[in-house]
């Protein structure tokens, strides 16, 4: 009984781990996609490609270097629809 328990605890610890790095890799993934020359950076033009990302550009933009980093682009709540 309780070794299934255990058993049940590490899948859902191991689900909510993979989950996890999915959902980096997707960020990742969305990031590259608009970073056209993929210098790391997104400038305005490039986050022309995505509206919500265009509208919320410079709320994104902490440091306020007129780029978005991959760190700030992963702060936003971007839809991609
Ligand atoms: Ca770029
Ligand atoms: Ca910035």
């Amino acid at each position: 009984m309780k070794k299934h328990m255990v058993v049940i605890a590490a899948a859902l610890l191991l689900g909510a781990v993979s989950t996890q790095t999915i959902g980096a890799n997707a960020n990742e993934e969305a990031f590259a996609a608009l970073d056209a020359d993929g210098n790391g950076l997104l400038t305005p033009e490039e986050a022309a490609a995505n509206v919500d990302l265009a509208d919320s550009f410079e709320d994104g933009d902490d440091n306020e270097d007129g780029f978005l980093d991959i760190t700030e682009f992963g702060k936003m709540e971007v839809s991609d629809e």
